[in-house]
């Protein structure tokens, strides 16, 4: 028996900090990656595809979101696709899965109730969550083993106890649940791959959501030889946006430059997000070309996070003579600015005023050729 796992799709996915336009391209992506995620199940021959919980985002999608999933859908021809409600699509009465079963075909199977179902030779052991918060595990309605065909779970929730209080909601008890005698634990919530046991797994997010998640966007191809026996489980790459994790530290001027080189050397920048953590110092020239680096960046990429709380101005001598001028007013802020003890406090108002200096300077300049 083979098994494609995924979970998580979140179809619908708002990304309400992203510019709209791009948003929009962002949340097509995902449906296309179904498409992505069905050619590689034709490919494998997989006999059964789970998604495990999250198919959407959100139960409040709206019909074009329903109807780009039933299409997408369509991909899978006669394979038979399992879609698990999870917490942010629970089976409540406003189910955006229920609304689904009627846009697609026989072939896909969506459980409303906790129920056993054969498909393929296996009983496959559904756990559908049917409120957001399920207080308590949602695999304790199974049953011990009675029989030699695999048996597979397929369920949505946490296995492992992050606060003390909260872990009772959603919370799966895998190491009881295998006792009972299941081949695979075909697991969604958590949004990165993640083996929790060798028959415990979490498939992850075909296409990431956030820049915090380990290790998402792939599927699991899970080879099962017979009851009993341990799976063997492949991680296969699927997303086709990317979420980067970048940090920098500046210690002179021309790492901008260094800086400029390595943003230059992202591929598919249009459908990169990326998060770039700052730190180090610069001059306020270093820093005024940073800020236009940054800007020029984050038009081209799709998305362009910055953490710049630990990069802080440190002016040359130069800059500080060109500031202060003529002793005076101006020389008097200046030294006044120099003594504020927060350091991401002195630095923005050094580089106010270092743009108000430049620009009554350009202004002066303008102001001198039409003389
Ligand atoms: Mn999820």
């Amino acid at each position: 028996m083979k098994l494609l796992h995924t979970a998580d799709w979140q179809l619908g996915l708002r990304l309400n900090f992203v510019d709209k336009e791009v948003a929009s391209r962002l949340r097509a992506q995902r449906y296309q990656s179904i498409r992505e995620i069905a050619r590689l199940a034709h490919g494998r021959a997989v006999d059964v595809v789970a998604v495990a919980g999250d198919v959407f985002d959100d139960n409040s999608v709206g019909p074009g979101a329903l109807q780009q999933a039933a299409d997408a859908l369509e991909a899978f021809g006669e394979i038979p696709v399992i879609l698990l409600p999870g917490n942010h699509d629970a089976a409540t009465p406003d189910s955006a899965l229920e609304r689904l079963r009627p846009l697609v075909a026989d072939t896909v199977i969506i459980p409303l109730q906790p129920e056993s179902i054969e498909l393929a030779g296996a009983e496959w052991l559904l756990c559908p969550l049917t409120t957001r918060h399920h207080r308590g595990d949602p695999t304790d309605w199974i049953a011990e083993r009675d029989h030699d065909r695999l048996r597979i779970v397929v369920a949505h929730g946490g296995t492992q106890q992050f606060a003390a209080g909260v872990d009772d909601i959603n919370f799966i008890r895998y190491e009881a649940l295998l006792r009972k005698g299941i081949d695979y634990v075909a697991l969604g919530d958590w949004h990165g791959t993640l083996e929790q046991d060798p028959r415990v797994w979490y498939a992850g997010a075909h296409e990431a959501t956030r820049f915090r998640e380990q290790d998402p966007g792939n599927v699991l191809i899970v080879e099962l030889s017979g009851a009993g026996a341990l799976p063997i489980v492949e991680k296969v790459p699927v997303a086709s946006v990317r979420w980067r994790r970048e940090t920098f530290e500046f210690q002179q001027d021309a790492d901008v430059d260094r800086l400029a080189q390595r943003l230059d050397a992202i591929d598919q920048k249009s459908s990169t997000l990326v998060r770039l953590e700052l730190g180090g110092s610069l001059s306020l020239e270093g820093r005024e070309r940073l800020d236009a680096l940054l800007e020029d960046a984050g038009q081209r990429l799709a998305y362009l996070r910055i953490r710049d709380a630990e990069l802080h101005v440190s002016p040359t001598e130069e800059e500080l003579a060109t500031l202060q001028g003529e002793p005076g007013y101006l020389s008097r802020v200046v030294t006044g600015l120099q003594e504020i003890e927060d350091e991401t406090q002195r630095s923005d108002a050094l580089m106010l005023l270092y743009r108000y200096v430049q620009e009554s300077l350009a202004d002066q300049g303008r102001l001198d050729t039409h003389r």
